[in-house]
C-alpha cells in the first residue's frame, strides 16, 4: 500500500516568530542574525527581505549591503524554541507517527489517520489552519507518498502554501526530470561537481543514464540511490525520535588509580562498549562525554561535539582521551566512564559514503562494525585491540 506523507516547514521561523511579535515589523525585511556591523552571519531573514536576494548563512555585512533597510535582529533561541514545542504539540495531534527534522521541520505519516480527518490535503489545511490559529506562524506542507517526494513538494509549496506531488508517473518522471541533479537529497557539493562533470546536469541525464556508466562513476550504492530518486523512489519510513538519550559506560576501580597510562586503556575499553552499543541500535552519537570520580569522591564532567555524527570506536577513543588528557590527575582516579549523547538515527549512511571528506569515518565504521560481528560469533575476548586509534595508524 502506498502511504500518505506530509512534510511540514515552517517559513522565514525566526523571522515569522519576530515578526509576529512585533507588529511593527510585519511587511518588512527582517533579518535575525548577528548586527550588520559585526562579524557574523544571517541565521534566517523574512521573505521580504529574500527578495533583495539576503539568505541563510550570509554575512551579516553583505546583507545589509544588499537590504540597507532591513531591520536586523538578534536571536532569541528560547522564544524559537517555544514556538516549536508548541508546534509539535500541534502535529501530534493529527498523526502518532511524527518525526521532528529541525527545530521547525516534520515528517508525518498520515496513512493511518485518514478515515478520521479526511485526504492528505485536507489534513494539510486542518494542519496549517491550527498552527495558524494556535501560533499565528505561517507554515508550508508537501504531500507525497514518500519523504523524498515530501520535502520536495514542501519547496515548491513555499511561502505558506500546500503543493501535491502529482501521482501520475509520467507528470511525475517529467517534474523531477527538470531539477538540477544538485536537488536531490543526499548530493553535496563533491557529489555534485563529480556528476556535472560528467555530464549528469539535470535528474532527466540520472534518468536516461547508462547504469553501468553511472556505477563506474560514483560506485553501486550511490548510483542506486541516485537512480530510485531521480525515477521519484525512497523506501525510508516515517520514524519516531530516538527514545535513548544517551548511552555510557563506567567502572569503578576495586582500587584507587593514578597511572595515567592504565587509566587511558581502560577508557578505551569504556569506549568499545559504548560504540558497540550505539552501531546495535543503529545510531549515531554528536557529542562525546567523559566522567572523572577522583579518589575524594568529587565528580566531574567534559564533553565536546564530535567533528560530524560518529558511530565508530576509534572517533569515540580519540576525542575521550582528548579530554581526558586536558584533566590532571590531581588525585587517583575511583571510577572513570564515558558516554555519547546526542544521538540520531543512522538513516543517510549510504549518503555518507560518497562525501570525499568522509572516507576516513567510513573506514572507521566499517572496522568497528567487522569486530562487533566477529565479537558477537566468537565472545568478547576473540580480538583485543590494544590502543590503536585508527584503522589506519
Ligand atoms: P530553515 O527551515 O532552513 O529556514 P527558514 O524557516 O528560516 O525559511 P524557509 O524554510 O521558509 O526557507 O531553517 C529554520 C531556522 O533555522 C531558521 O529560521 C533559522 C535557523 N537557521 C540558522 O540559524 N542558520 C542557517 O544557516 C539556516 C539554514 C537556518
Ligand atoms: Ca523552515
Amino acid at each position: 500500500m502506498r502511504r500518505s506523507i506530509l512534510h511540514i516547514d515552517m517559513d522565514a521561523f525566526y523571522a515569522a516568530v519576530e515578526q509576529r511579535d512585533n507588529p511593527s515589523l510585519r511587511g518588512r525585511p527582517v533579518i535575525v542574525g548577528s548586527p550588520p556591523d559585526r562579524r557574523g552571519v544571517v541565521a534566517t531573514c523574512s521573505y521580504e527581505a529574500r527578495r533583495f536576494g539576503v539568505r541563510s548563512a550570509m554575512p551579516s555585512r553583505e546583507a545589509f549591503r544588499l537590504c540597507p533597510t532591513a531591520v536586523f535582529i538578534k536571536p532569541d533561541m528560547q522564544r524559537y524554541q517555544e514556538a516549536s514545542v508548541r508546534i509539535f504539540k500541534v502535529l501530534e495531534c493529527f498523526s502518532p507517527l511524527v518525526e521532528p527534522i529541525s527545530i521547525d521541520e516534520a515528517f508525518l505519516d498520515v496513512s493511518g489517520v485518514l478515515r478520521l480527518f479526511g485526504n492528505p490535503e485536507n489534513i494539510a489545511s486542518l494542519l496549517r489552519r491550527q498552527i495558524r490559529a494556535e501560533l499565528d506562524l505561517p507554515a508550508s506542507v508537501g504531500i507525497a507518498h514518500n519523504k523524498f517526494l515530501a520535502k520536495l513538494a514542501s519547496e515548491k509549496a513555499k511561502p505558506d502554501g500546500v503543493f501535491k506531488m502529482p501521482e501520475q508517473r509520467e507528470q511525475l518522471i517529467d517534474l523531477l526530470g527538470r531539477m538540477g541533479v544538485g536537488e536531490l537529497w543526499g548530493v553535496g557539493k563533491v557529489s555534485r561537481r563529480i556528476l556535472e562533470q560528467a555530464g549528469f546536469l539535470k535528474v532527466s541525464d540520472l534518468q536516461r543514464s547508462d547504469r553501468s556508466r553511472l556505477v563506474k562513476l560514483v560506485g553501486e550504492r550511490f548510483a542506486a540511490h541516485l537512480i530510485n530518486l531521480s525515477f521519484g523512489e525512497d523506501s525510508r519510513e516515517v520514524e519516531l525520535p530516538v527514545a535513548e538519550k544517551s548511552i555510557s559506560k563506567e567502572t569503578t576501580f576495586d582500587e584507587d588509580v593514578d597511572n595515567r597510562q592504565f587509566l587511558n586503556a581502560a577508557l578505551c575499553d569504556l569506549c568499545d562498549e559504548v560504540g558497540s552499543r550505539l552501531r546495535a541500535q543503529g545510531l549515531m552519537a554528536h557529542v562525546c562525554r567523559i566522567k572523572i570520580r577522583w579518589s575524594d569522591f568529587n565528580t566531574i564532567t567534559r564533553q565536546q561535539h564530535f567533528l560530524s555524527e560518529i558511530c565508530d570506536d576509534f572517533s569515540i577513543r580519540e576525542l575521550a582521551l582528548e579530554l581526558f588528557s586536558r584533566e590532571k590527575l590531581r588525585s587517583s582516579v575511583r571510577l572513570i566512564g564515558v558516554g555519547v549523547t546526542e544521538l540520531v538515527r543512522d538513516q543517510d549512511e549510504q549518503m555518507l559514503l560518497f562525501q570525499e571528506e568522509n572516507q576516513e569515518l567510513k573506514k572507521r565504521e566499517k572496522v568497528s562494525r567487522t569486530v562487533d560481528a566477529i565479537r558477537d560469533k566468537l565472545g568478547d575476548n576473540a580480538i583485543m585491540r590494544g590502543s590503536r586509534l585508527s584503522p589506519g595508524d
